[in-house]
C-alpha cells in the first residue's frame, strides 16, 4: 500500500496485494479501482473523466453526503459535499491478507454552511477477494441529527441489454418524482432512463452481467437506488461519453427517503455495502 499523487496534485492510496489491486483517492475518499487478482474489475469509471481537482470522479464509488440529490436547504451542490472535498487518511493496516484503509472528512469552516453540526464521518475500506466499504456517523452534538446519504457504486457490464438486477421483490420505489410504485417482479432490466430510488429493499442484490454475477450486500441500510442514463441523458452529464450507459449502472447502498439517518447525541451509524463476484477464486 503506497500513498502517490497524479501530476494534478489529486493524491490517492494505491493498493496491491494478494488478494487485489485499488486505489482510493483522498479526494472524497473516492475509490476507482477494485479488482481481486484473477478476476474482472468490480467497478467501472468513465474513461471520460479527467481526473480535475475539485470533481467527484464519474465511477468507482462517490460518496453521497450529507444529502443524497438535490438538498432539501438550498440549492447546495448535488448529492452533498463530501466527495469534492479531501478527507485525510487516517490508517492503513493489513490483517492478514486483508488491507484495511480507514480515511475520515475534516469538516471545514468553509463546510460549516452546509453542515453546522459537530458530527464526525469516517470510511472503512476493507479490500480482500470482496470490497467491503463502511460509512461511519457519529454525532458529538448534544441534539438528533439527521442525514441522507448514499455509496454511489459504479458497476462494469459489457452489454447493458444483456444486464439485469435481481432481489427487487417486495420493495417500491419512487421515479422521477412519481410514485411509490410497488416493484412488480423481482429482476429489472434495463429499456429506457432508468432512476429508481428503492425504499423496503432486501439487504442483497444480485447484478447478473455477461461477465457474471456480482453480490451487492447492504447492512443498516434499506433503501437503494437504481440507475442507468440511458441515451438523453447520458448527453447531458459531465464526464461521460454517449455511449457510455451500454457499459454501466449504478446500484447505491443508500439511507433516504423514510430510512434517512437519524443520530441522536453520541450515537453512532454505519452504512455498510459489500461487493464481490459471486464465483469467488480463493
Ligand atoms: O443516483 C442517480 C443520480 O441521482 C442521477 O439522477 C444522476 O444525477 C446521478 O445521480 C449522477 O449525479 P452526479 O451529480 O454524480 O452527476
Amino acid at each position: 500500500v503506497t500513498t502517490k499523487s497524479m501530476a494534478n496534485g489529486l493524491q490517492y492510496v494505491e493498493v496491491d496485494t494478494e488478494l487485489c489491486q485499488a486505489r482510493i483517492f483522498l479526494q472524497g475518499a473516492q475509490i476507482d479501482q477494485f479488482q481481486p487478482k484473477g478476476q474482472s474489475p468490480l467497478l467501472w469509471v468513465s474513461a471520460a473523466d479527467d481526473y480535475q481537482v475539485g470533481n467527484g470522479i464519474r465511477g468507482g464509488i462517490p460518496i453521497c453526503w450529507p444529502w443524497f440529490g438535490q438538498s432539501e436547504i438550498a440549492d447546495f451542490p448535488q448529492h452533498g459535499f463530501a466527495r469534492t472535498r479531501t478527507w485525510s487518511l487516517s490508517s492503513v493496516n493489513m490483517q492478514n491478507q486483508l488491507a484495511i484503509i480507514t480515511l475520515s472528512l475534516p469538516i471545514n469552516h468553509a463546510d460549516k454552511q452546509y453542515w453546522p453540526h459537530d458530527t464526525q464521518l469516517k470510511v472503512v475500506f476493507e479490500l480482500g477477494t470482496r470490497l467491503k466499504v463502511s460509512l461511519v456517523n457519529t454525532n458529538n452534538a448534544d441534539y438528533p441529527v439527521q442525514l441522507t446519504q448514499a455509496l454511489h457504486t459504479y458497476f462494469p457490464t459489457s452489454d447493458i441489454h444483456n444486464t439485469q438486477v435481481d432481489g427487487l421483490a417486495g420493495s417500491q420505489y419512487i421515479e422521477f418524482g412519481q410514485g411509490p410504485f410497488k416493484q412488480p417482479h423481482n429482476q429489472v432490466a434495463f429499456t429506457k432512463e432508468t432512476d429508481r430510488v428503492y425504499t423496503n429493499l432486501q439487504p442483497q442484490q444480485i447484478i447478473s452481467t455477461p461477465e457474471g454475477n456480482i453480490i451487492v450486500n447492504r447492512d443498516n441500510s434499506h433503501s437503494a437506488v437504481l440507475w442507468n442514463p440511458w441515451i438523453a441523458k447520458s448527453q447531458r452529464l459531465s464526464r461521460f461519453n454517449d455511449n457510455d450507459y451500454l457499459s454501466m449502472l449504478c446500484l447505491e447502498a443508500a439511507n433516504v427517503l423514510d430510512d434517512k439517518v437519524l443520530l441522536q447525541p453520541g450515537d453512532s451509524h454505519t452504512l455498510i455495502t459489500e461487493i464481490f463476484w459471486q464465483d469467488e477464486v480463493n
